[in-house]
């Protein structure tokens, strides 16, 4: 494939019969708006410059531990993922990097790189991979059965700090800045392991990885309190992830999987403690209702996403720059258009965020008014934004309304035609 994947002209005439529409409502917005002082543009000028990171294994279809529906036309390998990930950046305008999963997506990084960049795309954080086995691997001859960077056997702790510092290689050669590291390390009984020599060999493992950083890298930990292991795992929570970022150094941060929670915790408290220690690196967005079951961004919760989104707005400044991305399963929708409206999901909460009257908030606060404290918040909450997210995309030559303009471009159809089926696969859950 050369070039972008979906037709500019077709975006065009996507575009054409809408714009009139838009613009009205646009206008309505901004005059409402107006009248609390807020400028229309300058929200949609911040809105446009924030993005989000797609996963390569999101365009795939998912699966849980039960089983995986294959859609038509999946992505047979990177390439393909990237030419799905162009389409998704090419409609919504919001995702213009890819966070990659290796081994998943191993390839000459000259090919990659020169792929990415003919589709208008960077890569992001790389993603390492420790909790399956990769039969056939020469670099993987033993087992993650019982753990990686924690096992208790050496031999098994070397190879998966070989393969991390291996995931750092390919991403410098690809332009990447940051490698993210879940392990799917824990026990599912009492007794199984001694949780503290676990998470000591944890910690030494991790120090060989942070060695290995390139100057301006990042090295994000990434918490989450169960699965696969069902009694404990090594880094269960934030506070865990904290431990660790503070004992390896500047270089390493805690990223925040929203899913990564039991039911009920309040996610943008985490948010502010890890921004007051200094150590919040990132986001892993999706949604859930139970437990890590990687919905849509906002799909379930749109009003917690708005509360996280609020916390950061409070927390922007200089030098305030977490990662953004997303990291879902999607089972029984079209991936690209899960992405597509992710990723909008993500920048409505923002710019809901954006629309709070801080100054009244800080004054309801000091004067212990709850209820117009609460108000004041909630009011940014309850504002239509599309106005203002339609109008980034827009401008940006995305479409107005981008998934019905993938349907409308029959890209699902054409690659089905293109790419065999496979049964199977990886569910890419992390
Ligand atoms: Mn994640």
């Amino acid at each position: 494939m050369s070039g972008l994947p979906i037709d500019p002209d077709l975006v065009a005439r996507h575009n054409a019969p809408r714009a009139r529409a838009l613009a009205e409502d646009y206008d309505a917005l901004g005059s409402r708006l107006a009248r609390g002082g807020v400028d229309i543009d300058a929200v949609t000028a911040r809105v446009a410059a924030f993005t989000v990171a797609v996963p390569s294994w999101g365009v795939g279809t998912g699966g849980t531990r039960f089983a995986r529906f294959p859609g038509p036309g999946e992505p047979r390998g990177v390439f393909q993922k990237l030419d799905d990930c162009a389409v998704i950046q090419q409609l919504g305008r919001a995702t213009p990097a890819v966070s990659l999963h290796i081994p998943w997506d191993e390839a000459p990084a000259a090919e990659l790189r020169g792929h990415a960049e003919a589709l208008g795309l960077a890569f992001d954080a790389m993603n390492s991979n420790t909790f399956q086995d990769h039969p056939g691997d020469a670099r993987h001859p033993l087992s993650y059965k019982f753990g990686s960077l924690s096992h208790n056997d050496p031999a098994v702790r070397a190879q998966a700090v070989a393969h991390n510092v291996h995931c750092i290689r390919i991403g410098e050669a690809l332009g990447s800045k940051a490698l993210t590291v879940w392990i799917g390390d824990g026990s599912n009984f009492p007794g199984q392991s001694h949780m503290g020599r676990a998470f000591e060999r944890y910690l030494a493992s991790m120090e060989e990885i942070y060695a290995a950083l390139p100057e301006g890298w990042r090295l994000f930990s990434e918490h989450k309190m169960y699965e696969p292991a069902f009694y404990s795992t090594v880094v269960q929570d934030w506070g865990t992830s904290l431990l660790a970022a503070q004992s390896l150094g500047p270089k390493a941060a805690c990223l925040v999987d929203l899913g990564h929670h039991a039911p009920n915790v309040n996610i943008e408290m985490i948010v502010s403690r890890l921004a007051h220690a200094g150590k919040l690196g990132g986001f892993h967005f999706n949604d859930s209702r139970y437990g890590d079951d990687d919905l849509d961004a906002g799909s379930i919760d749109p009003f917690r996403l708005f509360l996280v989104f609020n916390e950061l707005v409070d927390l922007d400044g200089p030098g305030f720059a977490p990662a953004y991305m997303i990291d879902q399963s999607h089972n029984v929708s079209d991936p690209i258009e899960s992405l597509i409206r992710s990723a909008d999901e993500i920048r409505r909460a923002y710019a809901q965020a954006l629309l709070v009257d801080r100054a009244a908030l800080e004054a309801f606060q000091g004067a212990n008014d709850a209820l117009m404290a609460s108000e004041t918040l909630k009011a940014g909450f309850r504002a239509d934004v599309g106005p203002i997210l339609a109008r980034a995309r827009a401008d940006a030559g995305g479409a107005i309304d981008p998934v019905a303009a993938y349907r409308a471009s029959a890209y699902r159809a054409r690659v089905a035609a293109e790419r065999p089926a496979a049964q199977g696969g990886g569910g890419g859950i992390t």
